[in-house]
């Protein structure tokens, strides 16, 4: 079920549908209502005379195109949305009295939208960078938003440094280079000069930051919530979302050519994916800590450069969502929806993180600026299911139109209303957390353990996923144009892990720094309450969490993967239809790319339609490539250089080839003897020059299930 418009609403759509039914011509008008009569011909005097002021119809389409943009959000500015449900498998009482978590059959609505940080509106999906992963829950009880990430740590531990991040990281100011991308000076000058920013840095280099769809990442809650029981007992809580399809990602150099390629790839296939049916789904999974164990970790739970390990906490998966729905209106919906990590219902609340506090006064501020009032809570995407009554009034914009004189409270003369539910009537109260304590500009101690879980990333890793990241820090800080800011950074991950540092420096052709030199504001004395912490070595016992690890996501099958079936005139149509078929059995889609667009003719006379020719596609749009057989298909493609590029291109980023019959020798002519590795089959390559095509069939989908076959990155390339 997806989101209930409110009732007006409802009733105004079937006024309109009674109304165009009566008026079978649909009348064009100005937004006053009046018909207009030529939208061709602006007013003028005579034929060839000068266009009149008096032309009001002009005038207001003209003054509503240059008032058409908003300012674009100052973060996570492109993203994509979907509606959807979410559903709690049962009960949580014991854990939290939220509402949409107590009914098994209850559907809650949502409305989810995914983003990148850094770029601009127009910037391209497949930037490296963490995706934003926010879900607005209608809920009976007002709106809860759970505003994530796809990762599940920060750069940063404070607030207060958020806007000193992002000026780093986005384009630079004298002359707004680079767009959506942190490899430049000003983003590492800052990173290197933060230490509390290496685990996630960790994280941004890592595949994670280029998802291969957004259908397929995991999503965090990142700080440390409460729950709380109708009892009024607290717990903490983490909250993830784990997607059913699995985690998985693309390689850098694919990145790289799919935005080239198609900067929209996440927004389509997000799109294209609930339009075919394929609803994304998610399970909902939290780690819960009592609050006597909050100072059980070696480090602190306010911290949101830190996990917690699933090893120590394990996540309990308590509901599912699913997307069914695309938004009808980009800008009334993706654009104009509004989050805030401080809409919470009964049953939720906060802890003293100070980034997250922080957060609970940006959201609103922001919303002032983008959506230009106060108001923005009647914009129908923000709007709650839940009624809402109270006193405040006017602003620009307004749209509800309350009756009577009272907007105070205390009154009479409106009967009192409305009144203060109390906490009996399920109001929001917040938790009775005591405090007592100076104030002071500081940190807890265990907030300066900056390397351990950096360590614990990075070790947790396959070798694979290890060797990513080192090309990506290569790749980010070859960009770099200052060597200091090199030379700290490289520094400073010799404090995570001496053979990272190695590896790295080793890339860059530069010898690791002995010793570095934070020139951080150490001459600004600290606070006189605050200690002087200094970042403390790796703990020792530090070993390695399997979680965390993309290549211990459980195998998902193919559903929903795209294959290339590369073929001209004269291919054979039984392979094609053979293979096409088992693919779609096994839920995959499959598309035939091909020299020309519009129709091939089968080698059996029976004609194929094209899906796209190969100038408007390539293998980075595409997970695994079918080439079937027919010898003049084969011949026709073999003369083609593209083609010989698109499968190169698929091998190098480790992706399954399979082919038949004569399409065999097309992949020999594409890389030589691929099919053997010093005698043993390459993985992933799959060639059955006389196998039946449903055989190969098979084990081709099980090649794809395991995503990529890495095991061929270490191997020597041909050019992509
Ligand atoms: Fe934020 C947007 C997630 C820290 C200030 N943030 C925004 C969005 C997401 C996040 C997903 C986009 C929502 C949408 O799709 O409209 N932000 C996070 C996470 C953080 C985080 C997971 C750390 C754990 N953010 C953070 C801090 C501040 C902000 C510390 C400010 C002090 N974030 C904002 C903002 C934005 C925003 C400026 C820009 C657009 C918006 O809010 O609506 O208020």
């Amino acid at each position: 079920m997806s989101k209930k418009m409110p009732q007006e609403n409802d009733a105004k759509s079937a006024d309109l549908a009674r109304f165009l039914q009566d008026n079978t011509e649909q009348c064009l008008t100005t937004d006053q209502g009046l018909r207009i009569n030529d939208d061709q011909n602006s007013l003028k005097a005579g034929e060839r005379g000068p266009t009149l002021l008096e032309d009001f119809i002009l005038r207001e389409k003209i003054t509503h195109f240059d008032h058409e943009r908003i300012p674009e959000r100052v973060v996570h500015a492109r993203g994509a949305a979907a509606h959807g449900y979410f559903q709690v498998y049962e009960s949580q009482a014991h854990l939290t009295k939220a509402g949409f978590l107590q009914n098994p059959a209850e559907k809650t609505p949502v409305f989810v939208r995914f983003s990148t940080v850094a770029g601009s509106r127009g910037s391209s999906d497949l930037a490296r960078d963490v995706r934003g992963f926010a879900v607005k829950f209608y809920t009976q009880e007002g709106n809860y938003d759970l505003v994530g990430n796809n990762m599940p740590v920060f750069f940063i531990q404070d607030a207060v440094k958020f806007p000193d991040l992002i000026h780093a990281v986005k384009p630079e100011p004298h002359n707004e280079i680079p767009q959506a991308a942190s490899a430049h000076d000003t983003f590492w000058d800052f990173i290197s000069l933060m230490p509390e920013s290496m685990h996630m840095i960790m994280w941004v280099m890592s595949d994670r930051a280029i998802p291969r769809s957004l259908r397929m990442m995991e999503g965090f809650g990142v700080h440390t919530f409460r729950f709380i029981t109708a009892e009024g007992k607290s717990r903490f809580v983490k909250f993830h979302w784990k997607p059913l399809l699995g985690v998985h990602s693309v390689v850098w150099n694919e990145a790289l050519k799919i935005s080239g390629q198609d900067p929209d790839f996440h927004r389509r296939d997000l799109w294209e994916a609930i339009d075919n049916g394929d609803f994304p789904e998610w399970e909902f999974g939290v780690q819960i800590i009592e609050e006597e164990d909050e100072h059980r970790f070696d480090f602190d739970l306010l911290d949101a450069t830190k996990l917690i390990p699933e090893e120590l906490a394990p996540v309990q998966r308590i509901g599912k969502m699913v997307l069914n729905r695309n938004p009808d209106n980009y800008f009334a919906e993706t654009e104009q929806v509004a989050y805030h990590a401080g809409h919470v219902v009964p049953g939720i609340d906060f802890t003293d993180d100070p980034l997250l506090q922080g957060r609970l006064f940006s959201y609103t501020d922001t919303q002032l600026i983008r959506l230009g009032g106060p108001n923005f809570h009647e914009i129908p995407i923000n709007r709650s299911v839940a009624p809402v009554h109270n006193n405040q009034r006017d602003g620009q914009m307004r749209q509800a139109v309350n009756t009577g004189r009272v907007s105070y409270s205390p009154n009479t003369l409106g009967g009192g209303c409305p009144m203060q539910a109390g906490a009996d009537r399920s109001g929001f109260v917040s938790y009775p957390e005591p405090i007592n304590a100076q104030k002071w500009r500081g940190k807890s101690e265990k907030f300066f353990d900056h390397f351990s879980q950096a360590a614990l990333f990075f070790n947790s890793q396959a070798d694979w996923e290890q060797a990513h990241i080192v090309k990506a820090l290569q790749f980010e800080l070859g960009k770099v144009e200052a060597p200091a800011v090199r030379e700290r950074t490289v520094g400073m991950l010799a404090q995570i892990d001496p053979t990272l540092a190695d590896r790295v420096a080793e890339g860059l052709g530069m010898a690791v720094p002995v010793t570095v030199e934070l020139p951080l504001n150490r001459s600004v004395p600290a606070d006189a309450n605050a200690k002087d912490y200094q970042p403390k070595p790796v703990n020792p016992s530090v070993g390695a969490s399997p979680a965390l690890s993309m290549a211990n996501k459980p195998a998902d099958g193919i559903r929903t993967r795209k294959i290339a079936i590369l073929a001209a005139d004269g291919v054979d149509e039984s392979a094609v239809t053979a293979m096409q078929k088992a693919l779609a059995a096994a839920g995959a889609q499959s598309r035939i790319v091909a020299p020309h667009g519009g129709k091939l003719a089968g080698a059996g006379g029976t004609f194929i339609k094209v899906d796209h020719s190969l100038l408007t596609t390539s293998s980075v749009m595409f997970d695994a490539v079918y080439i079937p057989g027919g010898p003049h298909s084969i011949a026709a493609l073999g003369n083609e250089a593209d083609v010989l590029h698109f499968i190169q291109e698929a091998y190098n980023h480790c992706k399954t080839i399979a082919a038949t019959g004569e399409g065999c020798e097309l992949v020999a002519a594409s890389f030589g003897n691929a099919d053997r590795d010093g005698g043993q089959p390459t993985a992933g390559i799959l060639l059955g020059r006389d196998a039946a095509t449903d055989v190969v069939a098979a084990h081709f989908i099980a090649a794809i299930a395991q995503h990529r076959h890495w095991s061929r990155e270490m191997k020597a390339q041909a050019p992509a």
